[in-house]
Parts: structure tokens; sequence; C-alpha cells
């Protein structure tokens, strides 16, 4: 008899913590395809799509080397198509002396966990995630007595501790964060780079057709499927990002442009976050590019930034406040998710067009998440859990524990500030600015106030106004509020009249 070990779909990496004393000769590996953790939100069918051929090629490594694997898939007809069922049904015929698992990175799975831990009949061991810079001790420690959990001081912890862009113990370049120099919008003249694709294989293509079959009604295009699937094939895409877009990445981390929802961006957070990538060879990959003179400091910096600060931070975050985090809704905001997250049918460019490129790709952009999609739900006052489970159903690279700080605390500020200074709330000025959007809207993004100003900017107002009492002592909105002030009375309420207009339209819509 030897252990059972379970590795879930987001846990594809060879040095899981649940194998790392693998005894070839009598334990068991287990992954199970099931309709549950398709279901539980509503997956983007290309999400599905992906997680499953990972699974099915990670599968068939393990296998190549001499592992004995249990896998199961979706359509085996003894499937009970839950992690708890097939646990059970695996133990019943697999009949281990013990099940190991790597911690998952939700929430409601670990609590399905804790329950395995008193309900099976053998001893379960839940491991540590090590594939992390920061264990979650580390971050409680960090975190222990600090009034205020910046992600940028967290950042240079973990800077100081893999030595990444460092010398003598003092950041390279003399400055830890060249933010100041990502913020350009793209100009028409930058050539973009013709970005990496996969043709999928026998593998991938019989998954698509199981999942059009079994999860056709989820929102997303199946085709075309250009993702990396293996390790192998993630690498390749790791060095065509640092190769051909980490040197402009800085530059434009910010832009966004109609028709291109890439630019120079990784691509790589799918790869990342399922185990096919590792946080700090795609770090290691980017400085060597700096060192080699092949990109500069402050796209290097920016990126690394992005990983080992945003990403760590996030988690610890999670881990660090969860349950209660997802709970608390500071700017008590209710409204229904309009339809029009799913439908792209509204009138608002900006938002029609990263609705389209996410139903197409299962991908957008940070800024796109930010700044459009999630600054609208900001300014309308989505309830947290609706635009939270958009978010955690469209894209590839989704999973509980780094979409919900960036939705929750980034986005609509429902943490009351833990996470974010101020919310990232912006008028349509910042869009026009950051992208070509505007230029083929039916709104006109100069206009103020009336039928034909764009809706971010009466929303814009109405959210300053609306939120005064909860936001006017942050010290980072005091200028705003100042102008608020000083705006003449009557047309604030205009304002706030015209905006309660749009979203009770927009609402009665859906
Ligand atoms: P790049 O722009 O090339 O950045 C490189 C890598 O840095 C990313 O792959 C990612 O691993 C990391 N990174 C960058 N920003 C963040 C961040 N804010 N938090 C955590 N990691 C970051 N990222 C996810 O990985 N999963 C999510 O579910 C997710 N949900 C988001 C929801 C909202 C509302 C917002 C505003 C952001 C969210 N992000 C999420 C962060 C970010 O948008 C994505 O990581 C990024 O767009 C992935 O694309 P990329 O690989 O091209 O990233
Ligand atoms: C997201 C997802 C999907 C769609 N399907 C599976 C699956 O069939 N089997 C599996 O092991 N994992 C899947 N996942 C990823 C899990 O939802 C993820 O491992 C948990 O949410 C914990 O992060
Ligand atoms: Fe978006 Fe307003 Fe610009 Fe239209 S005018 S694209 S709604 S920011």
């Amino acid at each position: 008899m030897g252990a059972l070990r379970l590795v879930l779909g987001d846990q594809l990496s060879r040095n899981i913590s649940s194998l790392n004393d693998l005894d070839r000769e009598n334990d068991t590996v287990l992954m199970v395809e099931v309709a549950e953790e398709g279901r539980y939100v509503p997956h983007h069918k290309k999400k599905i799509a992906y997680i499953l051929s990972a699974m099915r090629h990670h599968a068939d490594a393990l296998k190549a080397d001499g592992i004995a694997v249990r896998y199961v898939c979706l359509d085996d007809p003894r499937n009970t198509q839950s992690f708890s069922g097939e646990v059970s049904r695996a133990i019943d015929e697999v009949r281990p002396d013990r099940l190991i698992v790597t911690e998952p990175g939700e929430w409601r799975v670990l609590e399905m966990m804790r329950d395995w831990e008193a309900e099976l009949p053998l001893p379960v061991e839940i491991r540590e995630d090590d594939r992390f810079v920061c264990s979650h001790a580390e971050f409680a420690n960090w975190a222990e007595g600090r009034k205020q959990l910046r992600m940028e001081f967290f950042y240079r912890e973990m800077r100081r501790k893999t030595g990444l862009l460092m010398e003598d113990g003092q950041p390279v370049g003399g400055a830890w964060n060249y933010d100041a120099d990502n913020r350009k919008a793209l100009p028409n003249d930058v050539a973009l780079p013709q970005r990496l694709s996969f043709t999928p294989d026998e593998t991938t293509s019989r998954v698509k057709e199981l999942v059009q079959s079994r999860f056709g009604d989820h929102f997303g295009d199946l085709a075309p499927f250009s993702f990396a699937v293996t390790r192998h094939n993630a690498l390749k895409a790791l060095d065509h990002f640092v190769t051909d877009c980490l040197p402009w990445f800085g530059d434009y981390q910010d832009a966004m442009k109609q028709g291109e929802p890439f630019l120079f961006h990784g691509l790589i957070g799918a790869y990342l976050n399922s185990g096919l990538l590792d946080p700090i060879e795609c770090c290691e990959r980017a400085e060597a590019a700096w060192h080699e003179g092949d990109a500069p400091l402050n796209a290097v910096e920016g990126f690394i930034r992005q990983i080992i600060g945003w990403r760590e931070y996030v988690r610890g975050i999670y881990w660090l406040k969860m349950p209660d985090y997802a709970e608390t809704n500071a700017l008590n905001a209710h409204r229904p998710l309009p339809d029009f997250y799913w439908t792209g049918e509204t009138e608002m460019n900006c938002i029609r067009q990263c609705v389209e490129d996410t139903r197409r790709n299962a991908y957008a952009h940070h800024i796109q998440r930010l700044m459009v999609t999630g600054n609208f739900a900001l300014l309308a006052g989505i309830a947290p859990a609706e635009i939270e489970e958009w978010y955690l159903s469209v894209y590839a690279d989704a999973y509980d524990w780094v979409e919900l700080p960036n939705t929750h605390g980034m986005v609509m500020f429902a943490d009351g500030g833990l996470l974010a200074s101020k919310p990232y709330a912006a008028s349509g000025a910042y869009i026009d600015r950051m992208s070509d959007y505007c230029g083929s809207c039916s709104y006109d993004v100069k206009q103020k106030t009336g039928k034909n100003a764009c809706p971010f900017n009466v929303l814009y107002w109405n959210f300053v106004a609306e939120n005064r009492e909860v936001l006017k002592s942050n010290q980072r909105m005091r200028m705003i509020y100042a102008s608020l002030e000083k705006m003449n009375q009557e047309r604030v309420k205009q304002i706030q009249v015209e905006a309660r207009a749009f979203l009770d339209e927009v609402t009665a819509a859906s």
C-alpha cells in the first residue's frame, strides 16, 4: 500500500509539494476532470479546454516518467463529477494508506479538504504550496503590526529575498520602481509583434469537442485555440515574450488599442497559475535580458514587480484575510451586473471592445480589466460578488486567490482600502488618453453631461459625490473632494440625476 497523491488542475508542476517524496513503486497520482469545477462558476469554454488539455498532457508526462497515474476523464461513465466523490472512489478502489495533497488556490476547496481530514477513513496530509516566493507565515509576519499593507514595501522585501535586480543590497539603477516611465499611450507607428500561437494537437482537439458538448452554453469562443498546453511550449511562449515584447513592455504597459488585445504583454498568467511556468524562472529570464542589454530597466523592473510584487502580495492578502475578506462591502454596492458584461451589447465602445476581446481570447490585459470593465463596475456600484464571479469565470488565468483581491480590493475598494490606497476611479478622459476606443464610440468623451456625454464622466462625479462620507477623509482623495466642493452644486445634482437615470436604464435592460 502506498500514498494517493491528488494533483489539481492548477498544480501542474513537477516540483509540487504533494509529489516531493513520491515512491514510484507504491504511490498513485490521482488527477480528475470533474463537472463541479467547470460549473461552480460558468467558466469560459476556452479556459476549461486549456485546463483539461494541460491536465491530460501533464498526466501523460508523469506516466512517461514511470509514475502510476489514475486519470479520470470528464466523460468516464463512473465519474461522480466532484473532487470529493472521485477521491472517495479512488480510496475504495486503490486502497492507499494515506492521502497527500498540496493546499488548493481557493478557500472553497480548502474547506472541502478539511472535511476530508474529518471524514475519510485514512490520514490526510495537506501540504503548503511552496511554488511561491512568500510563504503564508512570512506574509503574516510582514503584515503583523503594520497599519497599512502597501504592496510597494512588500515588494522591496521580495527583491531583497530573491536578490532580483539587486546589487550590494541596493536596487540596481538606484530606484526600486520605474513605474513613472511606464504610462505611455501607444503611438500609431509602433509595430506590434506577431504573437506565438500553438496549433491544437489531437488531445486538445478531443478536449475541445468534449467541452463543446458539456459546457456549450458557457460564455466564450473555443476557436481559435492557441494556448500552450505543455511546459515545453509554455517555455517557448516565455522566450517569445522576453525576446519580442519585453523591451517595450514597460513603456506601453497601460496602453489599449482597438483590435490589439495583447500588445507587449506577457500572456503567461494562465501558465504561471496552472503550474506550467515557475515565477522565479520568468523573472530570471527577464533579468538576464537586462544584463545582456536586450531590454531596458523600466521594462524588466516593471515585469518583475508584477510577479514577485503584485502576484505574491495579492496571494498573501487572500490567505491572511479569508474567509471574511470576501464578505466586506465598504462602499455598500448592490447593483446587479449588467447583461452587457456577457453579451457585449452596449453603446460604450470601450466596454464592448474589452468584452469582445475577453469572449474571443479568455484574456484581457490588466488595464482593460482595471480601468474599463473594473472602473465601470466601481462607478456603477455593482455588487462585489457579482463582478467577482464574472472575472473568475471569464479569464484563463483566473483562480480565486488572485482574482478576488484584484477585484474585491483593487477594483471595487470593497475592503475599504486594505489593498489600494484609493479607488482606481476614472472618468472617460483616462480611457481616451490611454486608448483609441473613444474615436469609434457613439458617446462623446469630451461632453460632461447630456444625452451624448460619455457615461464614465457623469458616473465618475456621481461616484465621488455618493461616496463622500466614506472617502472624503482619504488623503489621496483630498484634491478630488476639493474640486467637488468648488463645483456648482446644482450641476452636481444634475450629474447625479443623469447618472442614476443611466444606471436605472442599464439595470432595467438586464
Ligand atoms: P503581464 O501584464 O504580462 O504581467 C506579467 C505577470 O505578472 C502576469 O502574468 C501575472 O502573473 C503577474 N501580474 C500582473 N499584475 C498582477 C496583479 N495585479 N495580480 C497578480 N498578478 C499580477 N491575474 C491573474 O493571474 N489571475 C486573475 O484572476 C486576475 N484577475 C484580475 C482581475 C482584475 C479585476 C484585475 C484588475 C486584474 C486581475 N489580474 C489577474 C491581474 C492581471 O490583470 C493579470 O495577471 C494579467 O492581465 C495577466 O496577463 P499577462 O500574463 O499578459 O500579464
Ligand atoms: C478551473 C478548473 C476546471 C474548470 N476543471 C478542473 C477539473 O476538472 N479538475 C481539476 O483538478 N481542476 C479543475 N479546475 C481547477 C480547480 O478549480 C482549482 O484547482 C481549484 O479551484 C483550486 O484552485
Ligand atoms: Fe468609453 Fe466614454 Fe470613450 Fe465611449 S466615450 S469609449 S464610453 S470612455
